[in-house]
């Protein structure tokens, strides 16, 4: 044999020389098959892919899962503020007062059947000062936050002191021709304001004040539901249902800035005089019959509110 040779088995079974030549073809063979191994592990692969079990086809796979971690991440981000917030706000009892921006804010003004009641809190109404003390949880801020039904507590005197002198005063000078008087449905009748007076000034929180009504709230004209104390929260609609008809007063039309409500008689207790609501409204198209007294202001008994 020549040297640089060697033998090698040919594919006819025969002896084949080794050369550079055969080498060179015995390698391209190699990767060749090397090549058909790799087709051949791909298609069964595929094919076990394909004949895969049920349960196995339900795991997600690699992408799936990061696809989904990044949208449970988006979720979470967005969701829960707004869970916090649902929760916080369910867990928080609004004032009276915050209740009452939200009930006018529903209405869509501060218009309301009786007319637009300056006085209360949401429209800028405050409380200044009273000449008695008031009981824990019924101060006279509760006069003006709007409610006057058994859900809310409205305002009482500490004592039966008589008569009170309450002080308010309005958001700027505005024109007013109608006073409210509102009693507390669970409130003894014993204790509601019976004979009372309206004084309004434009000069200051001091005075002078010149009488705008000096009226009677005739107990026999109030009419409606007068329900037991209900517990829990209740609907704007639930609020109002058991809001007692009342007569109106109106008087002519008067600027006013800062108002006293001087209250001379309840209904006979000695322990306590209560009221819910303390209203002093602009309404137009009134009817005023009422006369004017020599001090000013007009004397009115109880009226029922004029045909509209
Ligand atoms: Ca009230």
């Amino acid at each position: 044999m020549p040297e640089g040779q060697s033998n090698s088995v040919s594919l006819s079974g025969g002896v084949r020389p080794e050369t550079a030549d055969t080498r060179a073809v015995d390698t391209q063979l190699g990767s060749k098959c090397e090549r058909c191994a790799d087709q051949l592990r791909q298609l069964e692969l595929a094919t076990i892919w394909r004949r895969r079990p049920w349960w196995i086809r339900l795991r997600p796979t690699r992408e799936e899962l990061r696809s989904y971690a990044v949208v449970a991440g988006i979720l979470t981000v967005i969701v829960t503020p707004v869970v916090l917030l649902v929760r916080e706000m369910a867990e928080t009892q609004l004032a009276p007062e915050e209740f009452a921006r939200i009930a006018i804010a529903l209405r869509g003004g501060f218009a309301g059947p009786d007319g637009t009641n300056y006085l209360n809190t949401v429209f800028g109404g405050a409380y200044i000062r009273g000449s008695v003390a008031s009981a824990t949880g019924h101060q006279p801020s509760r006069l003006i936050d709007t409610w006057a039904t058994v859900r809310v507590p409205g305002w009482r005197s500490a004592d039966g002191t008589l008569p009170v002198s309450l002080d308010f005063a309005l958001p700027n000078d505005l024109t007013v021709n109608r006073v409210i008087l509102r009693p507390h449905p669970g409130e003894p009748t014993s204790t509601w304001v019976r004979d009372f007076r309206v004084e309004v000034s434009t000069s200051g929180a001091e005075g002078p004040y010149t009488l705008l009504v000096a009226g009677e709230l005739d107990h026999a004209m109030i009419t409606g539901v007068r329900p037991s104390e209900v517990i829990g929260r209740a609907s704007e609609a639930q609020l109002a249902e058991d809001r007692l008809n009342v007569p109106v007063f109106d008087v002519p039309e008067t600027v006013a800035r800062w108002v006293r409500l001087r209250i001379v008689s309840n209904g006979g207790s000695d322990a306590y005089t209560s009221l819910a609501e303390f209203e002093l409204l602009y309404a137009s198209r009134l009817n005023v019959s009422a006369t004017t007294s020599a001090t000013g202001g007009v004397n009115v008994t109880g009226s029922r509110r004029p045909p509209s």
